[in-house]
């Protein structure tokens, strides 16, 4: 059995819990649920401490979830969540890589307010992370993806951004990108991975 190390809130977890449901592999892998607290959790083995861990199928460590999420779709016979075409494969690369920083500046927006005092937040520093979502969230709504059969790895990451930038964010942005907002429950009609998944504060 590979193992995912898990955690119920975490976007990054999150793209990997759908793809694992939308590839049919959900039999082949055990979720657990880590303890970021506790330094004998083994999802320390990564170095960083950072959830998503995997565990591969000859026990080899397999982090982020820009890796793990490739390991999977190679599980699935490939070319499944990574297009092999070189133009959908590069554009839903890039896609993924904007829409995980943009997820990225979310968590440092987010970790002001949990790890530091009010007296020690740094505006100047939250309106850079704030600029770097709102920028990528223009460009998105310019332009939504088309939503494949399967999704792939780019449209993944954007529901997720999507749905974590309802969990923290009180889901603002849907006002202002009517087009992703359509996008967004299109996703959510086609993939019921993504409902399974809505985080939930513990
Ligand atoms: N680039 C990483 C980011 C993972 C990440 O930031 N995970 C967060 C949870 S949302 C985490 O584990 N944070 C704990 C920490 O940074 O100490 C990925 O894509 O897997």
């Amino acid at each position: 059995m590979m193992i995912l190390h898990s955690n119920a809130t975490s976007p990054y977890v999150r793209k990997v819990r759908i793809a694992i449901q939308l590839l049919g592999l959900s039999n082949r892998i055990e979720e657990r649920e880590v303890r970021f607290r506790d330094p004998t959790d083994p999802f320390h083995q990564n170095p960083l401490s950072k959830v998503p861990v995997f565990v591969g199928e000859n026990g080899s460590l397999i982090y982020d979830s820009p890796v793990i999420l490739e390991y999977l779709d190679h599980l699935a016979g490939g070319g499944c969540i990574i297009p092999r075409d070189p133009d959908a494969r590069f554009a839903a690369l890039t896609l993924h890589a904007l829409c995980d920083g943009a997820l990225d500046a979310c968590v440092l927006v987010m970790s002001e307010t949990w790890f530091r005092p009010p007296d020690l937040r740094v505006e100047s520093w939250v309106d850079r992370q704030s600029g770097k979502i709102e920028r990528a969230l223009t460009v998105l709504e310019a332009a939504p993806p088309t939503l494949s059969d399967v999704p792939d790895v780019g449209q993944i990451a954007l529901a997720c951004l999507l749905g974590y930038r309802d969990f923290r964010f009180d889901g603002t942005w849907r006002k202002a990108h009517p087009r992703l907002h359509a996008w967004h429950d299109a996703f959510a009609a086609k993939v019921p991975a993504f409902a399974a998944t809505t985080p939930v504060d513990p």
